[in-house]
């Protein structure tokens, strides 16, 4: 925390967000015992939230936030998505089991007596699957309208993890499939949620589109800054087509940071992702709830945020880049309305127009996508706010 504080001395709405944050997070602080210890004296509801905190703190608090019965509904959803990907990640897992176990995991929230030892990377994985019963008995405490997106998910989701089990990441559609699988399907199913618990319009749940865009712009920023972790776990997300226009193998930019091509290759990455942001901010802007507005646009401003730190950034190769606490901490305090969110994502994709090299092979790719973004903000498009409206309308 002090270093935190050290790094934002120049920022004081910094200190001042990391501050108010602090007073705030001591409502959701995780205990201090460990989930195991937490298993043998907690509800199974009870369990779920301090597994909730333990792997995921600053999210936790922004979940916790959400209206009631929407709240049970994405901690689960979040526990369960955790769960897949703790089977998918753990590379200790047989694979003859484990593709198997992920294009059945959906049916695993009906069998109570489902549960997995020693699987995971971190403890509080590994808890989280040994006491997944848990979970399952909390999932089916929840409307069956919830229980239905979750599963569908979860169905689709896990086979498209086992897809990718045998192909790689080659073409830009393959990287698109590949996000659409493990986190624009997140956002297909949250628009479910949030539809399905009257907090948002019924018709969110039908923006496909919008939805997935949410994700793919996560995930993708995800990938990007990821590089030299992904590298030294044998894990390769950069699509083939594009990284071998600027090396021959994927560890040359691990090798050779300041070589012109090693940020050429990321700040074509980073474009890529930017063609998602007209559809982020145009979903964010059919929100109506507040406390879903937040949950949902306090990621994208960090999303953004990263990819401005990240652009022509050779420390990416060698390490890993994130925003500062200070700035995190400001971004969630100051992020409550879209205006908040168009100014966040005017500032930063300024920052990034100003890093733009002129001889920077994309660069007419670049700034028309910079452009559009603030073509985006200048113009915001209600027309599918007012159908989703008149729609309700209707139905109603
Ligand atoms: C998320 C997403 C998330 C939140 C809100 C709306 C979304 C719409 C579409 C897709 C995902 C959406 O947000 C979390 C944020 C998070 O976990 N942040 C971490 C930091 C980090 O970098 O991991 C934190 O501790 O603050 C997110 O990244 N993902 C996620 C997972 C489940 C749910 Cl229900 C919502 C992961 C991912 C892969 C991007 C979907």
């Amino acid at each position: 925390m002090l270093k935190d504080l050290y790094q934002s001395a120049l920022f004081p709405s910094e200190i001042k967000a990391m501050l108010k944050i602090k007073m705030e997070g001591q409502k959701f602080a995780p205990s201090k015992q460990s989930l195991e210890e937490l298993a043998l004296v907690t509800t199974d509801k009870e369990f779920c939230y301090s597994a909730l905190n333990k792997v995921s703190r600053s999210f936790a608090m922004v979940i916790q936030q959400l209206p009631e019965d929407l709240k049970d509904a994405v901690c689960v959803f979040y526990l369960v998505l955790r769960a897949l990907d703790t089977v998918e990640d753990d590379m200790k897992f047989p694979e003859d089991k484990k593709w198997p176990l992920l294009r059945e995991f959906h049916k695993k929230s009906y069998d109570e007596t489902f549960k997995l030892s020693g699987v995971g990377d971190q403890d509080d994985y590994t808890v989280l699957l040994e006491n997944y019963p848990k979970v399952t008995r909390f999932f089916q405490s929840l409307h069956p309208s919830y229980q239905y997106v979750i599963s569908d998910i979860c169905y689709k989701m896990g086979n498209g993890m086992a897809d990718f089990s045998e192909k790689k990441v080659h073409t830009i559609e393959d990287y698109d499939l590949y996000c659409y699988y493990v986190a624009g399907l997140v956002g297909i199913g949250l628009s479910g949620l949030f539809s399905a618990s009257g907090a948002e319009l019924a018709g969110l749940k039908d923006q496909t589109k919008l939805s997935n865009s949410m994700g793919l712009l996560l995930q993708k920023t995800n990938i990007i800054r990821d590089y030299c972790e992904d590298l030294h776990g044998d894990r390769v997300f950069w699509p083939s087509d594009v990284w071998k226009r600027y090396a021959e193998d994927l560890d040359f930019f691990h090798k050779n940071p300041h070589h012109p091509n090693s940020v050429a290759c990321l700040n074509h990455l980073v474009t890529d992702a930017l063609r998602h942001v007209p559809d982020a901010l145009a979903y964010m802007s059919l929100l109506r709830n507040k406390k879903v507005f937040r949950f949902c646009a306090i990621p994208q401003v960090m999303a953004i945020a990263t990819l401005a730190k990240v652009y022509n950034n050779p420390l990416v190769f060698t390490g890993n880049v994130k925003i500062r606490k200070g700035l995190a901490a400001k971004l969630m305090v100051e992020t409550n309305t879209m205006d908040d969110v168009y100014e966040a994502f005017d500032q930063l994709s300024r920052e990034i127009l100003r890093k733009l090299p002129a001889n920077d092979p994309n660069y007419h790719n670049t700034k028309a996508q910079l452009e559009t973004i603030f073509a985006t903000i200048e113009e915001p498009n209600n027309m599918i706010k007012d159908l989703l409206i008149k729609e309700e309308k209707v139905s109603v």
